[in-house]
């Protein structure tokens, strides 16, 4: 991690009043919770999304879709913010109108004080009957699914379909409130801070886009190259949970 780009990052954060956090699964690795993409340890490496991250996936085998989201939900569950989802709720707390965008299904920002990311993608804690969308318990984990194990859906209590992860699967439209939100913040912040993302799905991609196109400063903190890295204004390279305390430290010393 390069000294330098640290305390330009700090600097930038330090005197910006509006900043949007946007976040991806690279957010959530140190917690142990696995990417998507990454090579050898991505979801996407030992299952294909096609038959799981899709509706046409849970209409042909919901008790296996159900079943590999139960999985990745106790998984969750049993997973703890790390230190770099503590940074960014410290800089929630320092600056004037912060925004976290995230598109992680997981629940990690909020347990670390965020207190209200919007969620571009759902979340594992939000299950909806897939006919009537009828909100239904996330249950509790009583024992722990295994990777692959199939598990028949709960029925809606009002309509009796199949209920299905609250998450939002290829091909289908983002939630609308939580993209226009995304989408002004980014139009009008000074600072877009983007973590941990590969930024290869769309439209979410588009909110770093949007920010840099108007003018924003775009502060990029992952290990590996992305294609915002020719978008970025500074590229910090290095694990979310030790850059991101290391910005934090700098740019409100206490
Ligand atoms: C670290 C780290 C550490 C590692 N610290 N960093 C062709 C071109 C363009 C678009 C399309 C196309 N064909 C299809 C599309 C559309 C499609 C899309 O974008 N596909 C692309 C893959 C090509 N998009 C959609 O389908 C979206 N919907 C849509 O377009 O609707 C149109 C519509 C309109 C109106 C009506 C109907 C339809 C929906 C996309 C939904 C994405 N869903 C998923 C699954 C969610 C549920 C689940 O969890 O199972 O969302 S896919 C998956 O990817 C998940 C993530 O949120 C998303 C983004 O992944 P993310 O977070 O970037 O993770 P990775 O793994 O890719 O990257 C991790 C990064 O972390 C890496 O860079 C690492 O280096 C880094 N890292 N350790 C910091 N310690
Ligand atoms: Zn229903």
């Amino acid at each position: 991690m390069e000294h330098g780009a640290v305390e330009a990052a700090a600097a930038l954060l330090a005197r910006a009043r509006r900043v949007v956090v946007f976040t991806g699964a690279g957010m959530s690795a140190e917690s142990g919770v696995p990417t998507f993409r990454d090579a050898l340890t991505g979801l996407w490496h030992r299952y294909d999304p096609q038959s799981l991250a899709t509706p046409q996936a849970f209409a042909a085998d919901p008790d296996l879709v159900w079943g590999w989201y139960e999985w990745r939900r106790s998984a969750v569950r049993r997973a703890r913010p790390n230190a770099g989802h503590l940074a960014v709720a410290a800089i929630e707390a320092h600056v004037p109108q912060p925004l976290v965008v995230t598109q992680n299904v997981d629940d990690l920002h909020e347990r670390a004080g965020s207190p209200d990311p919007v969620h571009l993608h759902g979340s594992l804690f939000a299950p909806r009957c897939c006919a009537c969308a009828h909100p239904a318990p996330a249950g509790a984990d009583a024992d722990e699914p295994a990777g692959g194990r199939r598990l028949p859906p709960p029925r809606c209590v009002r309509c009796c379909a199949p209920v299905r992860p609250g998450v939002v699967w290829f091909g289908e439209a983002l939630p609308q409130a939580a993209l226009d939100t995304a989408a002004t913040a980014a139009a009008d912040c000074d600072v877009l801070l983007t973590v941990g993302t590969s930024a290869l799905v769309y439209p979410a991609a588009e909110i770093p886009r949007t920010a840099a196109r108007a003018g924003a400063a775009v502060v990029q903190v992952n290990p590996g190259p992305t294609p915002l890295d020719p978008v970025a204004t500074l590229n910090l390279r290095g694990p979310a949970a030790e850059v991101l305390p290391a910005v934090v430290g700098a740019a409100w010393p206490d």
